[in-house]
C-alpha cells in the first residue's frame, strides 16, 4: 500500500514523464518541418519511449493500492533557435528528470516503502542511459557547428542512435 505522500510524489512523476513526451513529440515535429528526417524519427521515439515511462508508473501506482491520476499538462515549447539549442533543452530536461527520480527514491526511503524503493531502481537506471545518450548526441552536435554537411551526416546517423550504458545492464 502507498502512502498518501508516495502516491502524490508518484503522481506527480507521471505528469513529468507525460510532459516529457509532449516535449519531444513537439521536436519531432520541428525537426520534421525543417526536413531533419533523422532527428526527427528519434524525437518520435523518445516521446514513445516516455509515453512508456508514464504507462509504467501509472500501471504501478493503482496496482499498489493507489489512484494513478490524468492531469493537464504544461504546453511545450514549439520553436527553437537551433538544432543545438534543441538537443541542449533536451540535455537539461533529461538532467531535471534525474533529480525529480533521485527525489522519488529519497522520499521511498523516507516512507520505509521497498517496493517503491525497489520499482524505481529501473528508473535510476534508465536515466544514466538516458542522459549518457543526450550529452554523446550533444558533444556531437557542438562538434558540427554551423556546418550544413555535417548536419546532414548527422540527421542520417542519429536514425540509428543508440548509446548503451557501459555502467547498468539493459533492463
Ligand atoms: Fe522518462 O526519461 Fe526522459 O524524460
Amino acid at each position: 500500500m502507498l502512502s498518501e505522500k508516495m502516491q502524490n510524489a508518484l503522481n506527480k512523476q507521471i505528469r513529468i514523464e507525460a510532459e516529457s513526451s509532449q516535449i519531444y513529440l513537439a521536436m519531432a515535429s520541428w525537426a520534421e518541418q525543417k526536413g531533419l528526417e533523422g532527428v526527427s524519427q528519434f524525437m518520435y521515439k523518445q516521446s514513445d519511449e516516455e509515453r512508456m515511462h508514464m504507462l509504467k508508473l501509472f500501471k504501478f501506482v493503482n496496482e499498489r493500492g493507489g489512484y494513478a491520476k490524468v492531469t493537464e499538462l504544461s504546453a511545450p515549447a514549439l520553436e527553437f533557435g537551433s538544432i543545438t539549442e534543441m538537443f541542449n533543452t533536451l540535455y537539461n530536461h533529461e538532467l531535471f528528470v534525474s533529480q525529480s527520480i533521485n527525489e522519488l527514491v529519497h522520499i521511498a526511503l523516507e516512507e520505509r516503502d521497498y517496493a517503491t524503493h525497489n520499482f524505481l531502481q529501473w528508473y535510476v537506471a534508465e536515466q544514466i542511459e538516458e542522459e549518457a545518450q543526450a550529452k554523446t548526441i550533444l558533444d556531437k552536435i557542438n562538434l558540427i557547428g554551423d556546418d550544413k554537411g555535417g548536419l546532414y551526416l548527422f540527421d542520417n546517423d542519429i536514425k540509428q542512435f543508440s548509446v548503451v550504458s557501459s555502467i547498468m545492464p539493459q533492463v
